[in-house]
């Protein structure tokens, strides 16, 4: 019973393994991924997995939480420290399920929230018609201006003057600029709006202090953990404290049952890997990055939405090189490199096709690549697109690919 995965399963070891093996050989840009650091593995991996314990520190249903509430706690403490935040709840298991407790802690079922389109580079857990958001509330969708394919301020308040929504909700998953929250705070406030921060994108940046803190700005933040946070997967509510109480509630009962507390101690030790000094300046590198990658594809003939980035990605409009975001993401594949097919705002392709590739840079990053071998990455990119129908080109653009991995290791700590 106490044997190892590879003795006891050697079928999940061996895609285990596999997985590994490809997260090495392959130059990760998908935006919204990290590698999360051996500690946060080692601490997800653990026997906190075993333990019940609905309710919170101090306040459980279940005996035998006296660890686990200091684990809980550690993991608020720090989450509140990193972001100045009056009050925090670490038990959110997702994103989604961050942002599904605090509409449920505000608002009731029908109540009108005005939120960005899926389509601009929003969420879909932000009012997309299939999801929860999308059916048990009013969605009113704001987008970009299409001349500079940045948030319309001006547009947002007057669908808000026009509307009256209960909530505002800034935040995306595809959108290179910075995320104005104390605009947003002064349209919520003309309104008599709540506003909700989602900052799971770009919250390693506020925590290094490159993007301004919606802490300031808005009554609720949420966050995921496992983007540019580089933590386990997972998700996390900030609030004012007032609405403490409600939150708590909303997260349990209202929407989860037991904590996944080996979570909660991975998130702890992400937080606590935040607050160092070498997070910060890891974090002005993953811009670095963005910013000399976007420069880099624009130089090589590629329309970059909103002509650049202020965080982690960029979104490349692939119209120019006549493919579409489908084809270049399974040719990318192709030589080792994953990224993922997105819309442009405006876009004439249908989602599962889409004209444009996100790319991201906190994973590479992670891995210690800087600008020189961001200009590698370009220029593999590059080469690949314009030689998508020679086979031979297309392998040795691969062994290079694979060359440059193995120049950065990862996890070699793991056999
Ligand atoms: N699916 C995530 C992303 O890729 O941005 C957002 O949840």
């Amino acid at each position: 019973m106490f044997e190892d995965l590879k003795t006891v399963d050697p079928e999940v070891f061996a895609s285990i393994k596999k997985e590994l093996n490809r997260q090495r050989e392959h130059i990760e840009l998908i935006a919204s991924e990290n590698f999360a650091p051996l500690a946060v593995l080692e601490a997800q991996g653990s026997v906190l997995t075993n333990k019940y314990a609905e309710g919170y520190p101090k306040a459980r249903w279940y005996g035998g939480c006296e660890f686990i509430d200091q684990v809980e706690d550690l993991a608020r403490e720090r989450v509140m420290k990193l972001f100045s935040a009056e009050f925090a709840n670490v038990q959110p298991h997702s994103g989604t399920q961050a942002n599904m407790a605090v509409m449920m802690a505000v608002l009731k079922p029908g109540d009108p929230i005005l939120a960005m389109d899926l389509a601009c580079g929003g969420h879909l857990s932000h009012g997309h018609p299939l999801n929860f958001s999308g059916k048990f509330y009013k969605v009113i969708a704001y987008g970009v201006n299409k001349e500079t394919e940045c948030i319309d301020y001006d547009e947002i308040e007057k669908l808000a003057l026009e509307h009256k929504p209960k909530m505002i909700i800034a935040g995306a998953s595809a959108y290179p600029r910075i995320i104005d929250s104390k605009k947003f705070r002064q349209i919520a406030d003309k309104v008599g709006a709540y506003l909700l921060v989602d900052m799971a994108h770009f919250a390693g940046l506020v925590a290094a202090k490159i993007h301004p803190n919606p802490c300031e700005y808005a009554e609720f933040v949420t966050s995921t953990t496992h983007k540019t946070l580089r933590g386990p997967r997972a998700g996390f509510i900030l609030a004012r404290k007032e609405f403490g109480k409600k939150i708590n509630t909303a997260v349990f009962p209202g929407t989860q049952g037991g904590p996944l507390m080996h979570v909660i101690a991975a998130k702890a030790v992400a937080f606590g890997l935040a607050l160092k000094e070498e997070f910060v300046t890891y974090q002005h590198q993953v811009a670095s990055n963005a910013k000399h990658f976007a420069k880099l594809m624009q130089e090589k003939g590629f329309r970059i939405v909103s002509k650049g980035t202020d965080n982690h990605l960029f979104l490349v409009d692939l119209r120019s090189k006549d493919i579409s975001g489908k084809e270049a993401s399974h040719l990318l594949e192709g030589v080792n490199i994953t990224v993922n097919k997105n819309l442009i705002p405006f876009d004439p392709k249908p989602p599962a096709v889409a004209s444009g590739i996100r790319i991201g840079t906190p994973a590479i990053t992670t891995r210690g690549i800087k600008e020189e071998g961001i200009s590698k990455i370009a220029g593999f990119i590059n080469l690949a697109i314009e030689n998508r129908n020679n086979t031979k080109e297309l392998d040795k653009i691969k062994s290079e690919v694979l060359e440059f991995t193995n120049k950065f290791p990862l996890y070699s700590q793991i056999k």
